[in-house]
């Protein structure tokens, strides 16, 4: 999530800001685009500015266009807030990626951002831009909450404020459902065909979830709208992954001295990228191929392994490690527990729910995932990856605990990381420490968790009642209720280390 920058901005002493300009200047080890931007014309509009997008799409976008594909560029559209806009224009949107592994960084200014908008006070200039004909694909960076779904079931959040606000006024939208439906109606009526909605968030089946959403926003607004986008409108599903804290004041400094330049907003990220898209692009689409993006026919396989393996295990060290003290996924993995639990999720609850993933070895990807949690020069903080758990608990752990009791078995340590995210929404770690739950539903949560600080057994079945992020088949199971509970019990009377000693020597 983008960081407040402005602030920081003004406070920076003077120095020449990174920019076209100032580009052939930059240190000789500094990559920079290998091409002529000039002779680039936008051909995708990117909804989302944070961190992952800059780390990920814009990379593989910029070595396509390295490779001499000239109307692919990009504009940047941020449905939040005109900050990361206001920090990419006056450098020509251009921004360093600080690439870490270990205490080595490789720097590369990326060019594919050829202009950054906000909708909150360019939304007509956004919309007459997704209505022309050289735009072709609309990608999304939004995070989960960004699609105003019912985290448990995916779909369209109905009662959202924003979706109500947007209904009341559907040619000003302000949700992302709403902006993706009007602008696909002006799409039509300029008499284009319509452009390809790519979602790069970590959503099951984000393609067919959020398509679903956006149908069904459509329905409630005009029917005849809806029944165009569910025939017309290509929505492919796609795997994104690379691991991309959020930018810290330290980062910055780091590159202005290794660039000798300002930039306002660079992005940190790890070597390891991977993305797998369906390739169904009915006005065609970048090369990304040749950026090393693998184009399937079905992503699902791909997207479980990694929804699972990858960010599910995120989750389960993040809430032990915040309520335990732990700053960063890096950290976590030098505790001694932490590692062996994260190996017992692997094997026990979330690889026996995955289907075979073509041409990979699920052993050799949870290796080299932990190599990547391991990495020194990455500061991943345990507290930003845990905001938003009543939307990434559902498909990251819940699901697949579903899946298991559908067969018949019962997970193992999936109702520990559940009861590790009720012990955090106390807003209070172990030595008292106090930090903020940040969470779409966060005022509910945090309520129900004052209210039965006490009370472990009262503070599950509260919370099991959300059926927005608790399935009612997944709570009916008496053992998942009562491990949860169990768990969560042992975290608030013996703690996290207590809880683990207890469960290592028998889960
Ligand atoms: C993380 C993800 O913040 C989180 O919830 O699990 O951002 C994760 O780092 C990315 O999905 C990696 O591709």
């Amino acid at each position: 999530m983008p960081d407040a920058n402005t602030a920081l901005l003004a406070a920076r002493p003077s120095q020449t800001r990174l920019s076209t300009d100032t580009l052939r200047r930059l240190p000789p080890a500094v990559e920079r685009p290998a091409y002529d931007r000039a002779a680039v014309t936008p051909g995708i509009v990117h909804i989302g500015l944070g961190a992952f997008c800059r780390a990920h799409l814009a990379t593989y976008t910029d070595d396509v266009l390295a490779a001499g594909e000239k109307d692919w560029g990009i504009v940047g559209v941020d449905p939040l807030s005109p900050a990361i806009r206001d920090a990419l224009k006056p450098q020509d949107c251009l921004y360093t990626l600080l690439v870490r592994e270990g205490t080595r960084d490789r720097l590369r200014v990326v060019g594919s951002f050829l202009d950054a908008m906000a909708t909150g006070d360019q939304l007509e200039e956004v919309l007459a831009l997704t209505a022309k004909p050289e735009i072709r694909i609309v990608t999304l960076t939004v995070t989960e909450k960004g699609y105003c779904q019912d985290a448990a079931t995916g779909s369209l959040d109905e009662a959202h404020p924003l979706i109500r606000a947007d209904l009341a006024a559907p040619t000003a939208p302000r949700s992302v459902p709403g902006l993706l439906c009007e602008a696909i109606r002006r799409r039509r009526a300029a008499g284009q065909p319509p452009f390809t909605v790519l979602v790069c968030d970590n959503l099951a089946q984000n393609g067919i979830k959020v398509k679903g959403i956006v149908v069904r926003y459509a329905e409630l607004r005009d029917p005849e709208l809806a029944a165009y986008i569910a025939e017309n409108v290509s929505f492919p599903c796609t795997m994104v992954d690379r691991i991309t804290p959020a930018t810290q004041d330290a980062d910055r400094a780091t590159v202005d001295a290794a660039l000798d330049c300002a930039d306002a907003w660079p992005v940190v990220t790890e070597p390891f990228k991977q993305w797998v898209i369906e390739d169904r692009f009915p006005l065609g689409r970048p090369a990304w191929e040749k950026a090393g993006a693998i184009l399937v026919d079905d992503v699902h396989p791909f997207e479980l392994m990694k929804l699972r393996c990858l960010n599910g295990a995120h989750s389960l060290l993040a809430y032990l490690s915040v309520i335990s003290g732990i700053e960063t996924i890096a950290d976590a993995m030098t505790d001694p527990q932490l590692p062996a639990i994260m190996h017992r999720l692997w094997a026990s609850d979330l690889i026996p729910t995955l289907p075979p993933v073509p041409g990979t070895d699920i052993p050799a990807y949870t290796a080299a995932l932990e190599a990547r949690f391991r990495n020194p020069g990455i500061r991943h903080r345990t507290i930003q990856i845990s905001s938003d758990g009543s939307q990434k608990l559902p498909p990251r752990l819940l699901e697949p605990a579903r899946e298991l009791f559908a067969a018949g078995k019962a997970p193992a340590v999936i109702p520990l990381a559940v009861a590790a995210w009720m012990r955090f929404l106390l807003e209070k770690d172990e030595a008292g420490n106090a930090y903020v739950v940040a969470d779409p539903m966060a005022a509910g949560l945090t309520r129900i968790a004052r209210v039965h600080a006490g009370d472990p057994g009262a503070l599950a079945a509260a919370l099991f009642a959300i059926e927005d992020i608790f399935a009612p088949e997944l709570v009916a199971e008496a053992g998942f209720r009562d491990a949860v509970v169990r768990h969560l019990d042992r975290l608030m009377t013996v703690g996290v280390a207590g809880t683990l000693t207890a469960f290592l020597a028998n889960p």
